[in-house]
C-alpha cells in the first residue's frame, strides 16, 4: 500500500477572519451559486442551481451504471439505469440548500467553501420514492442505518472515502426520499450526480447523496466520514456537537435596482418599487409570514405561494424608495414560530448561518 501523502492528522487551517485565502477562492471557483436575480423564477434555471462537489466530478456512464442494494437485506439485488427508469415516476419541486450557506457571515470563519447567500435553489426532482425499493430488498431486523454512497473519492483531514451518508430507517419512513435521474425535464448533469442520486426533501444539502452506486443496510450505526466527522453542529474542536438535519427558516430578496460590479451594492431611482423574494423552512414546514425591514420598519410582505410541500414560498411587498442610503433585510417565520435571527448563529464550522438577508440600496433623485 502506498502511504497517504495527506497525513491521517492532517487538519484544517484554523477559523479566520478578514481575506480570503487562495485555497478558499479556489475553492469557490469549482462550486458555483445561484444569480440572486433568478429568485424571481419558482424553478431555478439548472445552469445556475448552486453546486457542492467535495472530489472530482465523476463521469459515470449511465449506460453501464448500477445501483447496488447490499450488506443486511434478505433479498440484496441490483437495478440497471433502464429498471430504474421504468419504475413509477414522480416529478417534485424541492428547494435545496446547502448547510454551508452563509458561512461568510459567521465569525470568525471556518476554513471551506466560502458561501455568502447563494448556495440555494429549487429544482423539478423526476425518480422514484426510495422507501419501496429498501422494502423490496427486504432489510434484516438488526438494520440500524442505510448507507447510501457515491463514486466520488477523495481525501478530507487526511481522511481517504467515498462520499456517504445515511438515514437510520426511522428516518427513511418520515422523510419523502427519492431515486432521482432527471432535472428540470432534463437527465441529470454530471455536477448534479449523473446518472442517479437522492434527494431528501427538507434536510440541507449533504444528504441528497449524487452519484450513487450503493444502498448498504447496515446493522450498526453508519461512522462514514461526511457522516459523524462533519456536518455536525459544534461549539469548539472538544464539542461532539449534534447531526445537522432540517433546513433552517430563512428568506432572501432579488436584490432591486442595478448593482456596482464590485460590492454588489444597489442603485435605483426613487418611487414606488415591488421587492420580491423567496422564503423556505425545513422538513415541509411553510412559511407564515415574511416582514422587510423598510425605512427602519419592519413591514409585512405578501406571500404570493409556493407549488408543493417542499418548495420555497414567493413574497412580495411595495417599497416608496425615497432619496437616500437604505439597508433593507428579510427576515421569515415558518408555521411552527421559528424566526430568522438578525445576526448570524455561531457554528465553528459556519453551518445553517440564517440570518436575515441585508442588501444596501443607493436610491437617487427620479
Ligand atoms: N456524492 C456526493 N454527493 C453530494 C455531495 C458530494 O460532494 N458528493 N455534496 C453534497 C452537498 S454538501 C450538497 S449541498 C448537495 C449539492 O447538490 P447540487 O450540487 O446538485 O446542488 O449535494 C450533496 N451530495
Ligand atoms: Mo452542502
Amino acid at each position: 500500500m502506498t502511504t497517504n501523502p495527506f497525513a491521517p492528522d492532517a487538519k484544517r487551517p484554523p477559523v479566520t477572519e478578514g481575506v480570503f485565502s487562495r485555497e478558499e477562492v479556489a475553492l469557490a471557483n469549482r462550486n458555483s451559486g445561484a444569480l440572486l436575480e433568478t429568485l424571481d423564477l419558482d424553478i431555478t434555471p439548472t445552469g445556475t442551481h448552486y453546486l457542492l462537489n467535495h472530489f472530482d466530478v465523476p463521469m459515470l456512464s449511465g449506460a453501464d451504471h448500477v445501483l447496488r442494494f447490499e450488506g443486511a437485506f434478505d433479498a440484496p439485488y441490483s437495478l440497471t439505469m433502464d429498471e430504474i427508469r421504468a419504475l413509477p415516476e414522480v416529478t417534485r419541486p424541492v428547494t435545496l440548500e446547502c448547510a454551508g450557506n452563509g458561512r461568510i457571515g459567521v465569525s470568525p470563519r471556518c476554513f471551506s467553501m466560502p458561501w455568502a447567500y447563494e448556495a440555494v435553489g429549487t429544482s423539478e426532482w423526476t425518480g422514484t420514492p426510495l422507501a419501496p425499493l429498501l422494502e423490496r430488498a427486504k432489510p434484516q431486523a438488526g438494520v440500524q442505518d442505510f448507507a447510501f454512497l457515491g463514486a466520488d473519492y477523495g481525501f478530507d483531514k487526511g481522511q481517504p472515502h467515498y462520499f456517504g451518508r445515511s438515514l437510520t430507517p426511522r428516518q427513511v419512513a418520515d422523510l419523502d426520499v427519492m431515486l432521482v435521474w432527471g432535472m428540470n425535464g432534463q437527465p441529470l448533469l454530471p455536477q448534479h450526480g449523473a446518472p442517479l442520486r437522492i434527494i431528501v426533501p427538507g434536510w440541507y444539502g449533504m444528504a441528497s447523496v449524487k452519484w450513487l452506486t450503493t444502498v448498504e443496510a447496515l446493522t450498526e450505526r453508519y461512522q462514514g466520514f461526511q457522516q459523524v466527522q462533519t456536518y455536525r453542529f459544534r461549539t469548539d474542536e472538544n464539542d461532539p456537537g449534534t447531526p445537522i438535519t432540517t433546513i433552517r427558516v430563512k428568506s432572501l430578496m432579488m436584490p432591486p435596482g442595478v448593482p456596482d460590479w464590485v460590492t454588489r451594492q444597489r442603485w435605483m431611482q426613487a418611487g414606488r418599487k415591488t421587492l420580491r423574494g423567496r422564503a423556505w423552512s425545513g422538513g415541509g414546514v411553510p412559511i407564515k409570514r415574511v416582514e422587510v425591514l423598510l425605512n427602519g420598519e419592519w413591514q409585512e410582505a405578501e406571500l404570493t405561494g409556493r407549488a408543493d410541500t417542499y418548495a420555497w414560498t414567493g413574497w412580495q411587498v411595495d417599497w416608496d424608495a425615497t432619496p437616500g442610503v437604505h439597508e433593507l433585510a428579510c427576515r421569515a417565520t415558518d408555521a411552527e414560530g421559528n424566526t430568522q435571527p438578525l445576526d448570524a448563529p455561531f457554528d465553528m464550522a459556519g453551518f445553517a448561518n440564517n440570518a436575515v438577508h441585508r442588501v444596501t440600496v443607493h436610491v437617487a433623485e427620479a
